[in-house]
């Protein structure tokens, strides 16, 4: 299944990656890697790895699972960071000679879990600095906007602003991030919707967002109650990107291995472009 990627990537969908911070690439993942990803999917929610997290749904119906460095306990999301199309895709997008993987993670919305994405950007959640960071999310299921697609701001990468991280899910549980004297607060973007250029596409199985690190990005809830919302991302860095031990980043993704200034490397953050 090391395959030449199934999307046709133009110029455009690059061009329109690098201006708005976000493209949607349909039909990037074929059924075989999607079938193998709603396995591990299951496997995960079945026996997750050490990383879960989740939050009751608001009215007590659906249910979230989310996970991070899955990659790490399941041979399946392993061979998918690895060894499908998307490490080849990762250096299209990033325009880089190498590629590493930061981490993957999943976002599980069960059909009927209200709960919303919250606005946030992602760099500041993660312990590196540099330009070359993209994100590739993607379902098993059909997405559409009542049941959790993803809203990008266009062209909120080049705010080049780091929005202090919170908490997913419980409200109440927000306060306790780490702070970053050098993060902003988010404004409430759900207040103002009309003020942002808001963008969102529905998805087939096979598509996927490819979105910038600082793209401002969030969702609503899965209002549906006869589809599961099973969102899985996956990450990758390019060559100018550097470990960085600053305040406020996820614990769970720092690596005690790395300096400050330090390239990503293997264990934690393997070279996956070029392959062996
Ligand atoms: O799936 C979601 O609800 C959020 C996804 C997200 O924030 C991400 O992949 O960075």
């Amino acid at each position: 299944m090391n395959s030449p990627t199934q999307a046709n990537i133009r110029d455009e969908d690059i061009q329109a990656y690098n201006e708005d911070g976000v493209v949607v690439l349909r039909g990037a993942v074929s059924p075989e890697w999607l079938e193998r990803i709603a396995g591990a999917i299951e496997r995960d929610i079945a026996e997750p790895a050490p990383f879960v997290h989740g939050y009751p749904a608001t009215g007590g119906k659906g249910r979230f699972h989310g996970n991070l460095r899955i990659w790490e306990h399941d041979p399946d999301f392993r061979a998918f960071c690895r060894d499908s199309s998307m490490p080849a895709l990762a250096a299209r997008f990033l325009n880089s000679d190498s590629v590493n993987l930061l981490y993957d993670q999943l976002f599980v919305k069960e059909a009927g879990t209200p709960n919303p994405t919250r606005w946030h950007n992602d760099q500041p959640y993660w312990p590196i600095r540099g330009w070359q960071i993209v994100s590739f999310w993607m379902s098993p299921d059909p997405v559409t906007k009542d049941s959790g697609a993803l809203e990008f701001i266009r062209g909120s990468h080049k705010w080049n602003t780091f929005y202090q991280p919170e908490r997913f899910g419980d409200t109440k549980a927000h306060d306790d991030y780490e702070r970053n004297p050098d993060y902003v607060e988010i404004p409430d973007i759900e207040a103002a919707r009309r003020d942002y250029d808001i963008v969102t596409w529905d998805l087939e199985p096979g598509d996927i967002y490819v979105f910038h690190a600082l793209t401002v990005h969030g969702a609503g809830g899965n209002l549906r109650d006869d589809v599961r919302r099973r969102g899985y991302t996956v990450r990758y860095t390019g060559d100018d990107i550097q470990y960085d031990t600053r305040p406020g980043t996820n614990e769970h993704l720092r690596s005690a291995k790395f300096n400050d200034g330090d390239r990503l490397r293997a264990p934690h953050y393997p070279q996956v472009w070029p392959g062996a």
